[in-house]
C-alpha cells in the first residue's frame, strides 16, 4: 500500500475519486512521486461541467457583482495565507528554485484575482443615442453578460500564475470554470478548490479534472457540448487540436501559445542591464517560460564580448536543492521534457553550431542524480534555418548572432512563425519607438524583461495565439455583449 499523498479531482465544491486511473505526480529534482493523481473520465468530466452550468445558473449568476468581487478579493487573501503550503505544491511540482517561486508564482496567484477584482469594478459599457429620421431618440445600451461555462486548459511551466491568470477573470465577469491543469503539475489547482471553500465561493463556481490531453480529461473537456468557450495556455500545435475541437458547437477560444522569442541588443545599450535582463530572459525557470528568448541579436560591435560576459554568467548558475535560496536553476519539467531539449542540443551540434557553454546534462550528486537536470547552453554560428533557431526548445539555451544595422535587427526577429514577445536593449529612445513599431509580437518590452502590469493587453500575434486577454481586454472573451435599443 502507497503512502502517498493522493490527489483528487474537485468537483462541485468537493474532492472527488476520477475514473479509477492514477498516475503519478513526480518531483522533476530526484524524479521520485510525491503524489498519486485521481484520473478523470467521461463521467468526472459531466459531473464538473454540470455543476459549473448549477452555478452559473443559480448562486453565482445570481450574486451581485460587488457580492462577486469580494469573494475574489477573500480567495487572493487565501491564497496568501497559506502562502507556505501553495509555496511548497509548486516547487515539488515543478523543481523550480523558491527564488522565483517565492517572488513569481505564488504572489501573482493571488495578485490576479485582486487586478480583475479591481478592473470588473470599474467597468462601464456603451450608449448611443440615434438621431436618424427612424429612430429618432431611440437609445441603445450595451449589457455585458457572462459567456457561460468556460474550460480552462493550463501548462506546467507557471501552474498557479497561469491558470489564475484565466480562472479570476472568468469568475469576476461572473462564468463558472472547469479547469483542467497540466498532468505535470496537478498540485496547486486542487489547492486552490480548498481556497475557494475557504473563500465563501459557491460549490460549482470553480471545479477541477485531471488527467492528459488527447483522449484523457482535456480532449473530453473541450470536446464537452456543455462547455461555452474555452481559454488555452500551451504548445501551439495543442492550440490545433483543440480548436478542431471547439469548431463543433462553434465555441470561441482564447490561446496563449508558443514563441520563439528574440531579443534585440543594439550597441547603444546599457550593456549590464542588457547582460542581466538577457540572463533572466533566458535562463529564468530553467528556460521553460514561453516569453522567454532563446533568439539573440547582437549588435557588431558587442558581439563578441556579450557572448563572452554572458557565457560567464551562465556557468555561474547555481543548479541544486530548489528550497534553498542560493539556487538559481532549476531542472527542466520532466525527462520526457528533457530528452526533446537535449534533441535540440543534439541537432545543434550537427548543425556546425560553435558551443560557447554547456550543450549537455551536468554531473549532479545525490540525491539529485536521477533529476531532470540540463546544461545552460549557448550557441553561436549557427545559421538561421536550423532547428535550433527556428523552433521553439523550451529550455534553458540561447543562440547568439551579430547584426548590422536596425533593418537587419528587424528582418532577423521577425522572421518567424511565432510572435509572441521581444525585448530591446537600447538607450536611443527614438530607436526603442522605431523598433517597436516595427517588430511584429503581441508584448514588446524596451530595456526590461517579464515587466508586468496586469491591465495591459497579453498575447501573441501569427502563431503565438488568438486573443489578448489582461486588464479590460479579458471582457473580449469572458463576456457577450448585447445591445439593447429603446424606442422612445
Ligand atoms: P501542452 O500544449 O503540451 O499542454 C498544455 C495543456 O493542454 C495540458 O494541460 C495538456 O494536458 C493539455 N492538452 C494536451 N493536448 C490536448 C488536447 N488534444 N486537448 C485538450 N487538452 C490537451 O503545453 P505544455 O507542454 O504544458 O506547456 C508548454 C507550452 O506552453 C510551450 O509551447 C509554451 O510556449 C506554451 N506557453 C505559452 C504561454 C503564453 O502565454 N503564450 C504561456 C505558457 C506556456
Ligand atoms: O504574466 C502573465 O500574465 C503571463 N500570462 C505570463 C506568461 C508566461 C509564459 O510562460
Amino acid at each position: 500500500m502507497s503512502n502517498l499523498a493522493e490527489i483528487r479531482n474537485f468537483i462541485d465544491g468537493v474532492h472527488v475519486a476520477g475514473c479509477g486511473r492514477t498516475f503519478e505526480d513526480r518531483n522533476p529534482v530526484d524524479n521520485q512521486p510525491v503524489a498519486l493523481v485521481h484520473e478523470a473520465g467521461e463521467g468526472e468530466v459531466d459531473r464538473a461541467v454540470a455543476a459549473a452550468r448549477r452555478a452559473l445558473k443559480g448562486p453565482w449568476g445570481r450574486m451581485p457583482q460587488a457580492e462577486r468581487i469580494a469573494l475574489l478579493r477573500r480567495v487572493a487573501e487565501g491564497i496568501n495565507k497559506r502562502f507556505d503550503e501553495f509555496l511548497r505544491a509548486e516547487i515539488l511540482d515543478t523543481g523550480k528554485p523558491v527564488l522565483i517561486a517565492a517572488h513569481i508564482d505564488i504572489p501573482r496567484g493571488a495578485a490576479n484575482f485582486n487586478a480583475f477584482a479591481d478592473i470588473l469594478a470599474g467597468v462601464a459599457t456603451e450608449t448611443f443615442r440615434m438621431d436618424t429620421p427612424d429612430g429618432a431618440g431611440a437609445l441603445n445600451y450595451a449589457i455585458r453578460v457572462p459567456r457561460g461555462v468556460i474550460a480552462v486548459i493550463c501548462p506546467w511551466n507557471l501552474p498557479l500564475l497561469l491558470m489564475t491568470w484565466k480562472v479570476a477573470p472568468a469568475l469576476a465577469c461572473g462564468n463558472t470554470v472547469v479547469v483542467k491543469p497540466s498532468e505535470e503539475t496537478p498540485a496547486t489547482a486542487t489547492l486552490l478548490g480548498e481556497a475557494m471553500n475557504e473563500a465563501g465561493v459557491p460549490p460549482g463556481v470553480y471545479n477541477v479534472v485531471h488527467g492528459f490531453g488527447p483522449g484523457s480529461a482535456g480532449e473530453m473537456l473541450t470536446r464537452h457540448p456543455g462547455i461555452d468557450g474555452i481559454t488555452f495556455t500551451g504548445e501551439t500545435r495543442t492550440g490545433s487540436a483543440i480548436m478542431k475541437a471547439a469548431a463543433d458547437g462553434v465555441r470561441p477560444v482564447s490561446f496563449e501559445l508558443g514563441g520563439k522569442n528574440a531579443g534585440l541588443v543594439f550597441a547603444d545599450c546599457d550593456f549590464n542591464a542588457a547582460i542581466d535582463g538577457t540572463m533572466r530572459s533566458v535562463f529564468a525557470n530553467c528556460g521553460q517560460v514561453c516569453l522567454g528568448t532563446e533568439r539573440i541579436y547582437v549588435e557588431r560591435p558587442i558581439f563578441a564580448r556579450f557572448v563572452e560576459t554572458l557565457a560567464e554568467k551562465a556557468r555561474k548558475l547555481a543548479l541544486g536543492d530548489p528550497f534553498d535560496k542560493k539556487t538559481s536553476m532549476g531542472p527542466l519539467i520532466s525527462h520526457e521534457h528533457r530528452a526533446k531539449v537535449l534533441g535540440y542540443y543534439r541537432k545543434a551540434r550537427e548543425d556546425g553550431a560553435e558551443i560557447i557553454t554547456g550543450g549537455g546534462v551536468p554531473e549532479m550528486k545525490a540525491p539529485y542524480g536521477d533529476g531532470a537536470w540540463i546544461e545552460p547552453t549557448i550557441w553561436t554560428g549557427l545559421a538561421e534555418d536550423s532547428a535550433a533557431v527556428r523552433e521553439e526548445i523550451f529550455g534553458p539555451c540561447c543562440h547568439v548572432r551579430p547584426f548590422d544595422g536596425e533593418d537587419e535587427a528587424l528582418a532577423l526577429a521577425n522572421d518567424s512563425p511565432y510572435g509572441l514577445a521581444t525585448a530591446i536593449w537600447t538607450t536611443d529612445l527614438a530607436r526603442a519607438h522605431r523598433v517597436a513599431a516595427g517588430i511584429e509580437v503581441g508584448i514588446c518590452w524596451v530595456n526590461s524583461w517579464f515587466l508586468r502590469d496586469l491591465r495591459t493587453p497579453f498575447g501573441g500575434m501569427k502563431q503565438s495565439g488568438i486573443g489578448r486577454e489582461g486588464g479590460v481586454h479579458s471582457l473580449e472573451f469572458y463576456t457577450e455583449l448585447r445591445n439593447v435599443c429603446i424606442k422612445l
